[in-house]
């Protein structure tokens, strides 16, 4: 704190000389106002315009090269197809008239610097510049815009066709908590008001709804492939975001409300750890995990591709740790994993 203070009395003070020294310029009424650009200060602008331009390309292929490598693999899900087509033609549209407008910006500025002698053509208006830089933007972002409603309206459109499977995930500060519905598929009444943690009712789930005595709870998330799962998305305390991001899935969950998203997995976990984005991603990180178990730094063993659901609103302070595993695998194995698990009638009678 006491640096901070001294560091601030010395900017202060180096504000207040500088200001002085400026007023006691101004105050010598016979110098030559060297603060007027001359047309070599505009041209050696100029130049400086071109070098800004060659270092943000410079940084863009910079970025391509380095940092590509960290986008997501390919879409595990039916839907994610089409929203990564919808965001890579926004990023090559936008991209392409970055690149032509920038350099025009910084072509323009050079060309018409100050010059002794020079003056600004003045016109009012020009239709025909004002009609082109009108209408393209407008037909192209009517486009994007319309594919994107377009394409929103079908993600988000839950519906009960083709018998999805439905799956309850509870957040709350900071884990996650899954249920299946079971043979009947469907999800017994459930209110935080009914929470019992000392009969391990976690969810608080109605025991009196003969819905909810087959539900399966569980803290790790499977998926039979090629199935549609409906997620209804329910939090304890506050505002969470269930995301899942190698499905393309994001949906808030609220305290007080049910919340809903919908998606078919086409990757089996198996699959997807043959990716070769995933392929490569692994053996990343596993050769910076090894070099820090050579270190001694704890819990560095090799890391085994999974993927995820994670928390995507700041939620507290392990928000950052709020995730659950989720493994796609086929429907046999799903069937066989499921019928493992306890039911929470089960449960109920245990306790
Ligand atoms: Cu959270």
């Amino acid at each position: 704190m006491n640096t901070f203070l001294i560091l601030i009395v010395l900017v202060l003070v180096a504000i207040a000389v500088w200001q002085m020294a400026k007023i006691f310029e101004l105050s010598q009424t016979n110098s030559s106002n060297s603060e007027v650009a001359t047309d070599k200060d505009n041209k050696y602008n100029g130049y400086l315009m071109f070098a800004f331009l060659i270092f943000i390309y410079g940084i863009t292929i910079f970025s391509f090269w380095k940092y590509s490598k960290m986008l997501l693999p390919e879409a595990a899900s039916a839907h994610g197809g089409e929203y990564d087509l919808l965001m890579l033609i926004s990023f090559v549209l936008i991209f392409i008239v970055q690149t032509i407008t920038q350099a025009l910006l910084h072509y323009f500025a050079y060309k018409y610097r100050g010059e002794e002698g020079k003056k600004a053509l003045y016109f009012a208006d020009n239709d025909k510049l004002e009609f082109i830089w009108t209408i393209i933007p407008t037909i192209v972002l009517a486009g994007l815009i319309i594919w994107g409603l377009y394409t929103w309206t079908v993600i988000t459109d839950i519906n009960d066709e083709d018998d999805p499977l439905i799956v309850e995930l509870y957040a709350q500060q900071f884990n996650w908590t899954a249920r299946y519905a079971g043979d009947d598929n469907v999800l017994g009444d459930s209110n935080v008001r009914l929470i019992d943690i000392d009969k391990a009712n976690i969810l608080g789930i109605d025991e009196g709804d003969t819905y909810g005595s087959d539900d399966v709870i569980v803290k790790e998330l499977h998926l039979p492939v090629g199935r549609k799962v409906n997620f209804k998305m329910r939090s304890q305390d506050v505002l969470h975001s269930a995301y899942m991001p190698h499905f393309r899935a994001q949906m808030n969950c609220v305290p007080g409300m049910i919340t809903e998203f919908s998606f078919t997995p086409i990757k089996t976990t198996a699959e997807m750890r043959q990716d070769p984005d995933v392929v490569e991603k692994v053996k990343r990180t596993n050769k910076i995990r090894a070099e820090k178990a050579a270190n001694g730094v704890p819990n560095s063993d090799p890391w085994e591709y999974d993927y995820l659901l994670i928390c995507n609103k700041i939620c507290g302070k392990s928000h950052y740790n709020m995730q659950m595993k989720i493994i796609v695998e086929s429907e046999e194995d799903f069937n066989k994993w499921l019928a493992d698990q306890k039911t929470f009638g089960q449960s109920m009678a245990a306790n």
